[in-house]
């Protein structure tokens, strides 16, 4: 039945059909969606399937893809009859996303025990925390002067300026692309961050190289595996993960991503999407997923697609795009590989310097970029679930630990960290990106009605990241089906707000 339009909503698909070029007619009645795949149960699949049932409402089926296990890069091994966090750990008490997951959820946050850090160089630790809060802060001052707190007020500024998302996203506005979303958040100056190197930031902020190469390096080191040279906008991200207040969730933080699941009503599919192309029935245009099971093949077909796994060659069992013309955007870059070994044993304090392991205060070991130095960090971990009486393994017990490495480590390696171990679980992961192996940012669009999640990881690669990418999908999916072409891109939208309210 034909639908009376008011005259914005006709202005409004005129608008449209010349911004989108490749009009087609399928939603001009108002129809809802019917069916929407998401490929990947990561934390940016399983979000992106909670926020679209919020927008879309409780008619549309929601099919989530996932080839491995629920929660991708949020995962846990067990050792010795408990869990432990094996990729993704830590959230800042600021990752709001995270934070309102789990109150929805009824998950809660795991108790922090408290251990203390130190730096190494490979000969010798250059930076030790003590007990005393002021003491390191003394301490601190005295080594890198003003670095310190240049440093801390740079943080502070771009995560302020960072947390405007919540207010547009709950205001509804959706951004094109990562670069209009950053563009949006923090001007020209966040993209440029973007694009410029960690330590040319920072140097140009009057931090001294020595606090870079002491302090900085360590830093990106364990949260990303790679050097100073990063990006400065994930240098900023690695660095608010390294401030005080963060948290995880008792009992793994994969518990997220299946919460979310059953929240958003979606139906998990054990499969591996294979190809996705374009399939015109009629009037309406939609999307055919191929996708495998161990045992069959199965095809579907769905009026919106959203890809929430990287798509960068290697990362992941792969999917062919066919049938789009014209083709769609190559998707170019790698991935960083870091090696996480768990291990259950005794650690060498000797190679520390600490020949009587009781005298061993530290709880986690981060180093300097040091040249055949073969680990990044490591550290003493608590399981996921934290009973009330816990307490952590003192270094002359044997205890569970976690090595951040770039390779898998030898045999020599291993005995070399720890005295004698139990057991050793590995788990290689295509983490994060290689920063620097590109340029740009990928596209957020890839098609009419098929969105890319995994884009947002090229600005830096978080929890939280990955979630205000599904926020902004979910919306940017619901305004372009409903042609509210005003909700996205919108410029000056802190203004725009202060009207609004
Ligand atoms: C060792 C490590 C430590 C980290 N530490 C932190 C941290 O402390 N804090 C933090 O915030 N972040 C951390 N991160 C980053 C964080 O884990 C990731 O940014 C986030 O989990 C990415 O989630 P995602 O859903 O976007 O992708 P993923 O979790 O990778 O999800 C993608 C999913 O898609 C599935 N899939 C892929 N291809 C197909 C296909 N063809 N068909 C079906 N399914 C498919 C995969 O199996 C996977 O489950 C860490 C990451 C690693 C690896
Ligand atoms: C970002 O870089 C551009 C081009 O180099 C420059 O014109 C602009 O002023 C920079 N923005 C900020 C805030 O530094
Ligand atoms: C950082 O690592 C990259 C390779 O990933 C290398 O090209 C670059 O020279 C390194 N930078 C520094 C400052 O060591
Ligand atoms: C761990 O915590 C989760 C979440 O609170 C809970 O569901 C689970 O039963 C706990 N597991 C154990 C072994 O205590
Ligand atoms: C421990 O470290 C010391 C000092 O580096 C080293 O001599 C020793 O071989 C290491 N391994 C063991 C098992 O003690
Ligand atoms: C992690 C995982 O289960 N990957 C599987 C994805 O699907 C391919 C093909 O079905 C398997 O070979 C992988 O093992």
């Amino acid at each position: 039945m034909p639908r009376r339009l008011s005259l914005p909503c006709i202005i409004a698909l005129a608008a449209s059909v010349l911004v989108l070029g490749d009009y087609d007619s399928a939603q001009v009645d108002g129809a809802p969606p019917s069916k929407i795949a998401i490929v990947g149960a990561g934390i940016g699949g399983t979000a992106t399937a909670h926020f679209l049932r919020q927008h879309f409402g409780p008619e549309v089926r929601i099919d989530v893809f996932e080839n491995g296990t629920v929660g991708g890069r949020l995962a846990t091994v067990t050792v010795n009859h408990q869990d432990y966090e094996s990729g993704g750990s830590i959230i800042h008490s600021l990752n709001l996303h995270m934070q309102d997951f789990v109150k929805h959820l009824g998950l809660k946050h795991r108790r922090s025990v408290a251990g203390k850090t130190a730096v190494f160089n490979g000969k010798e630790f250059i930076l030790e925390e003590t007990d005393w809060y002021l003491l390191d802060l003394f301490r601190l001052w005295w080594r890198y002067g003003i670095s310190f707190i240049r440093l801390q007020m740079w943080v502070e500024e771009i995560m302020e300026k960072f947390m405007r998302i919540y207010k547009y996203q709950a205001h509804g506005y959706a951004f094109s692309s990562v670069e209009e979303l950053l563009h949006s958040l923090g001007g020209t100056g966040f993209l440029n961050m973007t694009r410029r190197s960690l330590s040319e930031s920072l140097l140009e902020l009057g931090v001294s190289q020595r606090f870079i190469d002491e302090v900085i390096a360590p830093i990106m080191r364990v949260n990303y595996g790679q050097n100073i040279s990063i990006p400065a906008f994930v240098g900023a991200v690695s660095l608010a993960g390294a401030q005080a207040n963060l948290w995880a969730v008792e009992g793994g933080n994969k518990l997220v991503c299946s919460g979310l699941l059953k929240l958003a009503k979606a139906n998990l599919i054990q499969a591996q999407v294979t190809a996705i192309s374009p399939h015109t029935a009629g009037e309406s245009s939609l999307y055919q997923v191929n996708y495998d099971t161990p045992t069959e093949t199965g095809t579907e077909l769905y009026d919106i697609v959203v890809v929430a796994t990287p798509l960068q060659d290697g990362v992941g069992p792969g999917i062919f795009f066919e049938g789009f013309e014209p083709p769609l955007p190559e998707i170019t870059g790698s991935y960083h590989v870091t090696v996480a070994s768990i291990v259950h044993g005794y650690l060498n304090c000797s190679y520390f310097g600490f020949p009587d392991p009781k005298l061993f205060p530290f709880a986690s070991v981060l180093t300097t970029d040091t040249p055949g130095l073969f680990f990044n960090s490591a550290a003493s971990i608590c399981p996921v679930n934290i009973s009330a009486g816990f307490r952590r393994k003192q270094p002359q017990e044997a205890g569970i630990y976690k090595v951040f490495s770039q390779k898998p480590l030898g045999k020599e390696e291993l005995k070399t960290l720890f005295k004698s171990y139990y057991s050793v679980q590995v788990r290689d992961w295509q983490a994060y990106p290689h920063y620097g192996s590109t340029q740009g940012l990928p596209p957020v669009i890839l098609h009419e009605n098929l969105y890319y999640l995994n884009g947002m990881e090229w600005a830096g690669s978080a929890m939280e990241m990955s979630s205000v990418a599904a926020k902004n999908i979910a919306l940017l999916a619901y305004h372009r089906w409903n042609r509210q072409l005003e909700m996205i891109d919108q410029k000056d939208l802190m203004h725009k707000i202060k009207a609004e309210l």
